[in-house]
Order: structure tokens, then C-alpha cells, then sequence
């Protein structure tokens, strides 16, 4: 570690350094000597080189200006901060803690007395006390005494990932009250937002809490949609005038929900009971909309008798703006088509790496007989539908972001998801 010549005499090691680690890291750099520490080689390198292993606002400036080092192994410290990633074991639905396990298994060897290990990582309720106290205590010290152990969840969202680490609320629990204030000064480094303490347990269902309530409240927008299809009502409008209530607000439905947390975190809570009824059902209705949306577009090719039909793709990302494409209801909808063997063609301006060819726009819509918009990119709003050449003029919007007029004056024959109009 270089020598100490920061605000904060401390030392941080933050383990794992992807979309929460690395900003984080780089946000107590400012005051702290920090040092990064990841399995993988390209990441510690590229961050050694100072270049941004992914996009988001206000990273790159941040990292330029840090003297955070990267490493593949951890360094001894005064403070530890797991943000490693918890995947999902989608064939048991249950969460997979192997990245925490390993990442507390890799700092018992150079733990000291009076070191403050922070869990950022999505962790089922339970996991400080059960798991991560007793490989701690590998070490022959005690916790809430010798070891102090929080679990601050992330709360970020991935487009202003920066801005909300700065400016939201955070949630800390502490093993013990000495735990929960030794990291509220660790936030108090670069959060402006409010900082609760309270105890580890209540934390990490808090967390679970946040994602299951936006995931239901989304199922429910999309069974709204379907409903009113079944009863030839706008949804869009409907969800409009509902809001006007000053204690509703519906959210929108789409073709599904992706991303590494709101498409997973509410099975953690579903995994050991059997009393997590409507958040089962709503994970399920949320799954369920890319195969909702195919038999959507399907009634179109069969409406239009279009026999071998080629499918463009507006949008793979897990939702607009940004070139994210974890977990995205996308893969799903293109799996259905190849069952067809309908021909799929994809056209996204913000992803770059995705397991099927990405075309520019005229490669994606030359020749094709039905555009699906699946992400709520800006740049959708802005295309002239008069330039393209397809073969069969028709789009599905999932999204509701087209100019439905301009779209019909160029000729096309335009469905919006929850329109009612067929
Ligand atoms: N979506 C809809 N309709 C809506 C809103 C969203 O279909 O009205 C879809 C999106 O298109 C996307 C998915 O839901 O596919 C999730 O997107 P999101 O913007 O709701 O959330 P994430 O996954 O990007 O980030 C969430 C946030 N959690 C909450 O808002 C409660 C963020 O604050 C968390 O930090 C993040 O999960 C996380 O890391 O846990």
C-alpha cells in the first residue's frame, strides 16, 4: 500500500471491483488509501492503466484523478469491503454466495484486531450471522469485539451509478452498535445522503425488500396491460388517469424485467419459504413476458401471412440507455423466434458485446417484415421510419416510445403492447 497521505489515516481493501466495487472504490479514494483487489487479471489491469472497465457518468474522471491500486490479491488493511457479485442459481432459484464465501475465506489470513469488514453484496437474510461470523472467527478473533462486521447494501442504479452512490440514503447494520458506527464514518466520507443504522439482519432484508417491491409493482403493470388487451382498453391511458390519484403510481409494463438484481434478488426471499406467494407470482408474470410478447408478434406474422419472416430487434439492453444487457428478457424473445426459425436481426446503439451479431440500423431493418421494440433507447424516438427499407412494414412497441402517427404515416402498421386496439 503507498504511504498514508490522505484526510483519513485508514486503509481500505475493496474486493471485487465491477459496477458497485469500482465506483465505491474510487468514491473513498478521495479520502482513504484505497486498494482494489480482484480475481480477475484484465479488470486490476485495465484499472492499473487507468481505463474504465465499463461506462457510466463520471467514472473515468474519477478513476484518472485516483491513486487507487489494483491487485489480484488482497492487502492488509484496516477495512474491508466485499462487493463481490451473487449470482443466481436459476435451477434451484436459490442465491449463490460462493463470491462472498471466498472473498471473506481470502481476508481471514490477514486479518487484524480492530479491522471493519463491510458486506456490500446482495446476501440473503441471515448470511452474516450464519455464515459470514463463523469463517471470520477462523481467524481466532471475535466478533463485535476484536472484528466489527456491517452489512451496508448497494443501492445504484446503472446509468447514474455515481450520482446515486453520493447522493442516496444508505442503510447500515451492524453485527453490534460499535460495527454500524465505525462504517457510518466510511459512508460519511462521500455519501451527502441520510446514513440508518440498524441491526445486519434488518439490512439485508431491507435490501431484498427495495428490489421485491419494484419487481411487483412491475408485474403488475404488465398484467394491467395484458387485462387490457383482453378488454380493447389503452393501458398506457388508463395508467395515466389512475395516477392522477395522489396514492397511486403504476409503473410501466414492457416485455419483461432484466438486470442483475430486480430479475433475481426476489427469489433470495422466496428460497426457505413457502409463504412468499405474491412475490413467486410476480417473478413469474415478469418471466413470463418475453413468451407473452412473442405470442404477440406472432399473431402479426400470422395476421399478415408472412411466411419465413425476419424479425429486427430494436434494443437488447435490460432497459434504456444504457449498453447493459445482464439478465435481459431480450434472450428469451430471440430463443423463441429461433424455435420458428424465424431470421433475427438486432440493432442496438449502446451494447457492444451480446451472443448474438449486433447491425447497424439499415442491416438491421433492410428486407426485414416486423421491427420489436424490446429497449426504451432515446435514440428510437429520433429514427425516420420513411428511410427504412423493409419488406413488410411492421413494428410492436413494448414500450410505448414510438410516435404512433408518424410511424402509421410512413406506412407501417403499428402495435403497442397494452394498447387494446385489436
Ligand atoms: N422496468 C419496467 N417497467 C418500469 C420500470 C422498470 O418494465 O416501470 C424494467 C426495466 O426495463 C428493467 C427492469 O425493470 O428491465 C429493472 O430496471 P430498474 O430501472 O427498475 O432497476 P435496476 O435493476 O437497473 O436497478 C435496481 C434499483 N432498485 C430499485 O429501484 C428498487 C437500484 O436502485 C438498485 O441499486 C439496483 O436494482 C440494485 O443493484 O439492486
Amino acid at each position: 500500500m503507498a504511504e498514508k497521505t490522505k484526510k483519513n489515516p485508514q486503509t481500505i481493501c475493496v474486493i471485487g471491483l465491477g459496477y458497485i466495487g469500482l465506483p465505491t472504490a474510487l468514491l473513498l479514494s478521495r479520502d482513504y488509501d484505497v486498494f482494489g483487489f480482484d480475481i480477475n487479471p484484465v479488470i486490476v489491469e485495465k484499472i492499473n492503466k487507468k481505463v474504465i472497465p465499463f461506462d457510466e457518468p463520471e467514472m473515468e474522471e474519477l478513476l484518472n484523478s485516483s491513486d487507487i491500486q489494483a491487485s489480484t490479491h488482497p492487502q492488509h488493511s484496516d477495512i474491508f469491503l466485499i462487493c463481490v457479485p451473487t449470482p443466481f442459481d436459476k435451477e434451484i432459484k436459490m442465491a449463490d454466495l460462493t463470491f462472498v464465501i471466498k472473498a471473506l475465506e481470502a481476508i481471514v489470513p490477514i486479518l487484524k484486531e480492530g479491522n471493519l469488514v463491510i458486506i456490500e453484496s446482495t446476501i440473503t437474510p441471515g448470511t452474516c450471522e450464519k455464515i459470514a461470523v463463523p469463517i471470520i472467527e477462523k481467524s481466532g478473533f471475535k466478533i463485535g469485539t476484536d472484528i466489527y462486521l456491517v452489512h451496508c447494501p448497494e443501492r445504484a442504479i446503472p446509468g447514474r451509478t455515481i450520482h446515486e452512490m453520493v447522493n442516496n440514503d444508505r442503510i447500515i447494520g451492524g453485527i453490534n452498535k460499535e460495527s454500524a458506527k465505525l462504517a457510518e464514518q466510511v459512508y460519511r466520507s462521500f455519501v451527502k445522503g441520510r446514513l440508518f443504522l440498524t441491526t445486519i439482519r434488518t439490512a439485508e432484508f431491507v435490501k431484498l425488500m427495495e428490489n421485491t417491491y419494484r419487481d411487483v409493482n412491475i408485474a403488475l403493470a404488465n398484467e394491467f396491460a395484458i387485462l387490457s388487451e383482453e378488454m380493447g382498453i389503452n393501458v398506457w391511458e388508463a395508467i395515466r388517469m389512475a395516477n392522477k390519484h395522489p396514492r397511486v403510481n403504476i409503473l410501466s409494463p414492457g416485455p419483461g424485467v432484466g438486470g442483475h438484481c430486480i430479475a433475481v434478488d426476489p427469489w433470495f426471499l422466496t428460497e426457505s419459504s413457502v409463504n412468499a406467494t405474491l412475490i413467486t407470482t410476480a417473478r413469474e408474470i415478469n418471466d413470463n413476458m418475453p413468451s407473452y410478447v412473442f405470442s404477440r408478434v406472432k399473431r402479426i406474422i400470422v395476421k399478415e401471412s408472412l411466411k419465413k419472416p425476419t424479425i429486427t430487434i430494436f434494443g437488447v439492453a435490460y432497459k434504456g440507455d444504457i449498453g447493459d444487457v445482464r439478465e435481459t428478457p431480450a434472450l428469451k424473445f430471440i430463443r423463441l423466434c429461433e424455435r420458428e426459425n424465424w431470421e433475427i436481426k438486432i440493432f442496438d446503439p449502446h451494447v457492444t458485446i451480446f451472443p448474438y451479431p449486433l447491425l447497424d440500423l439499415n442491416r438491421a431493418t433492410e428486407g426485414s417484415d416486423c421491427i420489436v421494440i424490446l429497449t426504451d433507447h432515446s435514440y428510437f424516438k429520433n429514427i425516420d421510419p420513411a428511410i427504412l427499407l423493409m419488406r413488410h412494414k411492421n413494428i410492436f412497441d413494448t414500450r410505448n416510445i414510438i410516435e404512433k402517427n408518424l410511424w402509421q404515416k410512413a406506412g407501417f402498421n403499428v402495435t403497442i403492447i397494452g394498447s387494446g386496439d385489436e
